[in-house]
């Protein structure tokens, strides 16, 4: 059974990879106007992404015996300058997930639950690959500047990441 504490830290974890779903499914809106395909299926992958994280933490709930009680889920921005404004702003909201996640596994190590602790020992990790991918794209978007021919080039090569069902837990 999920200890009431633990048991509110998962749920507004999963309302965060909810609004974090929503949030790059705006994104991909803004680069589907761009004609922007390549960065529209990165956005995709990613959207399915935060779908898959937040339905991991929602089957351990009820895996628990906790209850779901789902709240609502925020207005994402849909206006950015610029496809490095975007990525700025990805950076900066998953390094906020990641200490967000690391809060919900402080609540695991106070109220002495260990099965939770390795659960999210998972989470943990995929937010070091998450960063770590953000921010290559960031740093070449950054030396790309105004290059037009640059950003076909990235757009190309964001076009084969493909979606591989994590295996949680
Ligand atoms: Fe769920 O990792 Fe991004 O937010």
């Amino acid at each position: 059974m999920l200890n009431e504490k633990m048991e509110k830290a998962f749920l507004e974890q999963i309302n965060k990879e909810l609004f974090s779903e929503y949030l790059y499914l705006s994104m991909k809106a803004y680069f589907a106007d761009l004609n922007l395909q390549g960065f529209v299926n990165w956005m995709d992958v990613q959207v399915q992404e935060e779908h898959a994280h937040a339905m991991g933490m929602f089957d351990y709930v009820i895996e628990r015996g906790g209850k779901i009680v789902l709240e609502a889920i925020d207005k994402p921005e849909n206006n950015w300058k610029s496809p490095l404004e975007v990525f700025r702003a990805i950076l900066k909201h998953e390094q906020f997930v990641t200490s967000s996640i690391n809060s919900v596994a402080d609540v695991a190590e106070e109220t002495r639950d260990r099965a939770a602790s390795i659960f999210l020992n998972w989470y943990i990790k995929e937010q070091v690959e998450e960063e770590a991918n953000v921010g290559g794209i960031l740093a070449q978007l950054e030396l790309i500047g105004e290059d037009k021919n640059g950003l076909f080039a990235l757009d190309k090569e964001l076009a084969t990441r493909t979606f591989v069902a994590p295996v949680i837990g």
